[in-house]
């Protein structure tokens, strides 16, 4: 940089995580120079976490790919070739025409993380068209249970708190932590808290935020479902549901109550851990304080009872008239006048008879048939809009099928998967399975882009150099959010490195595929934003870069411009559904319920004394991302798992120890934090890689010294039967002094 390089302040989104705070970055020439929050952004207002802080170290970093490369030897063993994008693609796309040739398009598998930017998951268009039904991915342990349960029972997406000072009267923070994943909720939350509100938080650990509140619940983990159905019975026992809600916009209300009698509270206490008066407590502030807020974790309670928790947790929404109500649970849907990433998606270009030869479907019915179904009764309130709710949510492969798949060839041969975003061995359950899958002769092409090198990476035939936020436009729309927001890319990206999108719109050209595929970012925007009479570049260069909504509530009560009735809800009764009609249909129960989420062939009580949770977020790091970044590893040197006190005591365990946490499936290395008032039968440990560590095989980066996520439970018999929701976050361990 010469000294004259005028300094330059542009606009940003930090999309390290799915908060995407509005940011200001100094940029002289090509290179960014300082990045602080942006004051003026109608969301994050200035606010800018540490993650966003090191956001120019991460750009910088000696070990982010520049460069495409190729794998030589064996897969795993490092030695590599550098090709040019033209090469990589050729070559990616000349083998990938001959696996669809001999085997099918669904032999092509997709897994892509969580957010990280606005072409998340964007391949999802490439498989529709393509005609592969096999995008997997982590939406299925996200966010994915909570927005198809709220689907099934409103016929909407998913809810979003309406935090309104002076309004909500009480917030329940139900496994939620957002002082670490979404800091500018956690700023709101406090206000409310100082105009009056009350504030619940349901965790087995003493968060911040458990430390903040009126009362604080600690249950046993995975035992949520029981205690939502607690509280269903004190509510509905005790007649403190809103009556008028309740007969003129539901069904299923007295088979509710009568499953709910199945809980009192003594007996959910059993199950929980929870005091019958706490219980009986929480459920009254919850009804009695209106309107309320739940705003749940999206990755709480999974496995067996991903979809019963998320389901009661919908009912008590509805049954206390918090929904769709100034400062409750609102519901919002995709903006009018633009295009979102649902409609770039284009589930419907996927022919009806791939679609049922998608992974998992077989046994997880709601991926296929209750897409079909939630479709045909979401889009009659979405003024026939079709699939609204996100495909990658709604209809997508199960990942730990997918793996089986690969490595059995059952139901049919899977030959090629792409990466993107994601570091497969870390983010699901029992990755030693998914490593297999991954090194497996029968997957014969396997392409992973990336910004660094990971223990995935590694195992790839191709890796691709991933551009990252500062390098590329941004335009998000979900879909469920009531706002929009544009901004140009602040740098060049360096090197050789490209978005996620790029890949795709390549890989489509050379196989001729059917769709629009516009050559850049910036062109896929421009589609985006076109029915609304706007181009990307306008939209990102004037003052409010940004189209938003306004409010809407109690939807329902609208009416519809034809007919002149009321719009009614999503549903196929058109009702808020707590029972629900397409889970009966397809054979599930229709009402929630609490199912033991661990059975003893998983490790019983007496050779695994310990309840294992797993990775909660923490506020230095984005999920496996961040562990190279020096300023924030300082913070975060070694991976920790938290036990109790009165484990610390018992098992002469100090802090900083290392300590053995043992699965029935093998063993990691994590630091021990003594957790002051975590409920003496958990742990929690963390997924963990070393990347200062050597990446090849056996090493991997170290990923299974202290990835506990090697050794957790996938089997399709502790996942959601119904949805697929593997345990992640629930198994049995013991731990001991390394
Ligand atoms: N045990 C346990 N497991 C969990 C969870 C848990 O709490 N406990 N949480 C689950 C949840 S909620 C989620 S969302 C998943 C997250 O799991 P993943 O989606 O795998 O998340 P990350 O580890 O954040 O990111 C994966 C990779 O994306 C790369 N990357 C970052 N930006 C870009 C980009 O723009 N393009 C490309 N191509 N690559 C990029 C990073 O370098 C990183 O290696 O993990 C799940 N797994
Ligand atoms: N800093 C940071 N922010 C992030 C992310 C990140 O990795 N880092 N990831 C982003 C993503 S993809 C997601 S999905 C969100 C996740 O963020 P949140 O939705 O807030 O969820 P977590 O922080 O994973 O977990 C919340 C709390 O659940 C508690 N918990 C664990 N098991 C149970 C249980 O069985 N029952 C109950 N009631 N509580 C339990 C944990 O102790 C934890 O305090 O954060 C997003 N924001
Ligand atoms: S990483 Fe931090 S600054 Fe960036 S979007 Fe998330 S919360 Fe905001
Ligand atoms: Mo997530």
């Amino acid at each position: 940089m010469s000294e004259q390089t005028p300094i330059e302040t542009k606009r940003a989104t930090c999309s390290h995580c799915g908060v995407c705070c509005g940011v200001l970055v100094d940029v002289a020439g090509d290179r960014p120079l300082a990045i602080r929050g942006d004051p003026d952004h109608p969301i994050t207002k200035g606010f800018i976490c540490k993650r966003g802080l090191a956001a120019i170290e991460y750009f910088d970093h000696p070990d982010r790919l520049d460069r495409p490369r190729k794998r030589l030897g064996g897969r795993g063993e490092g030695r590599w070739a550098e090709l040019s994008w033209d090469e990589a693609l050729d070559e990616i796309a000349e083998r990938l025409r001959k696996i669809v040739d001999s085997n099918g398009p669904e032999a092509v598998a997709y897994a892509a993380g969580t957010f990280h930017g606005p072409d998340e998951q964007i391949g999802n268009r490439f498989l529709n068209h393509l005609g592969s039904p096999n995008s997997a991915g982590v939406w299925l342990i996200c966010g994915g249970p909570q927005v198809e349960a709220e689907a099934l029972t409103y016929g909407w997406g998913r809810s979003q708190p309406d935090l309104v000072p002076g309004t909500t009267r009480l917030v329940l923070l139900w496994g939620k932590h957002p002082s670490a994943s979404s800091p500018p909720t956690w700023g709101r939350v406090l206000a409310l808290k100082r105009a009056g509100a009350k504030l619940v938080t349901i965790d087995p650990r003493r968060t911040r935020e458990a430390e903040a509140s009126d009362l604080w619940l600690r249950p046993r983990p995975g035992s949520d479902a029981a205690l939502a159905l607690g509280f269903l019975h004190v509510i509905m026992s005790e007649g403190l549901y809103d009556r008028e809600f309740v007969e003129g916009w539901t069904v299923g209300f007295d088979e509710l109550a009568a499953r709910v009698k199945e809980y009192p509270p003594e007996s959910v206490a059993r199950l929980t851990g929870v005091p019958v008066d706490d219980i009986v407590k929480a459920a009254r502030m919850y009804a009695t304080n209106r309107p309320a807020v739940i705003s749940s974790s999206a990755p709480v309670g999974m496995g067996r009872n991903a979809l019963n928790w998320e389901r009661a947790m919908a009912c008590l929404i509805a049954i206390c008239g918090n929904l769709d109500v100034p400062g409750g649970n609102l519901l919002v849907g995709p903006p009018p006048d633009v295009l979102t990433k649902v409609d770039i998606d284009d589930y419907p270009a996927l022919p009806p008879e791939q679609r049922a030869k998608r992974l998992g479907v077989d046994r997880f019915r709601l991926h296929n048939e209750g897409y079909e179904r939630l479709n045909s009764a979401m889009r009659r309130v979405w003024s026939g809009r079709q699939y609204v709710l996100r495909a990658d949510v709604g209809a997508a492969a199960h990942a730990p099928s997918l793996w089986r798949a690969i490595l059995n060839e059952q139901p049919y041969p899977v030959r090629a998967l792409f990466v993107q975003h994601n570091n497969v061995l870390g983010a699901y359950s029992n990755t030693q399975l998914a490593y297999q899958a991954l090194k497996s002769p029968n997957l014969e092409l396997l392409v992973v882009q990336e910004q660094f090198m990971t223990a995935t990476a590694q195992l790839a035939d191709y890796v691709l150099p991933a551009a990252g936020w500062l390098e590329k436009p941004f335009m998000y729309i979900r879909g469920l959010n009531d706002w929009m927001l544009a901004n140009e890319q602040v740098v060049p990206a360096r090197g050789e490195r490209r978005s996620d999108y790029q890949l795709w719109a390549d890989l489509a050209l050379r196989m001729g595929l059917g769709g629009s595929w516009p050559t850049t970012l910036e062109g896929l925007f421009d589609m985006m934003v076109s029915p609304a009479g706007l181009s990307f570049d306008t939209l990102a260069q004037r003052p409010q870069n940004w189209l938003s909504y306004p409010k809407r509530y109690r939807h329902h009560e609208e009416i519809e411009p034809v007919g002149g009735k009321q719009l009614g809800f999503g549903t196929p009764t058109g009702k808020v559904e707590l029972r629900s009609t397409i889970l009966e249909e397809l054979g599930y129960d229709p009402l929630p319920a609490f199912e033991e989420p661990l059975t003893p062939e998983f490790g019983s009580p007496e050779e695994y004394p310990f309840l294992l949770s797993t990775g909660a977020t923490v506020i230095e790091m984005t999920h496996q991302d961040h562990r190279q970044i020096p300023s924030l590893r300082r913070q975060h040197p070694d991976p920790i798992v938290e036990i109790s006190q009165e484990a610390a005591a018992t098992l002469g365990i100090d802090i900083g120890d290392w300590i053995w946490i043992e699965t029935p499936r093998g063993r990691v290395r994590q630091r021990a934090k003594i957790s002051e008032g975590l409920h003496p039968e958990v742990v929690v440990a963390e997924r963990w890689w070393y990347p200062e560590r050597r990446g090849e095989e056996p090493e991997l980066y170290g990923i299974w010294e202290s990835n506990i996520n090697a050794y957790t439970e996938d089997d399709p018999e502790l996942c959601d039967p119904a949805y697929g929701s593997w345990p992640f976050r629930l198994g049995r361990c013991r731990i001991s002094k390394a």
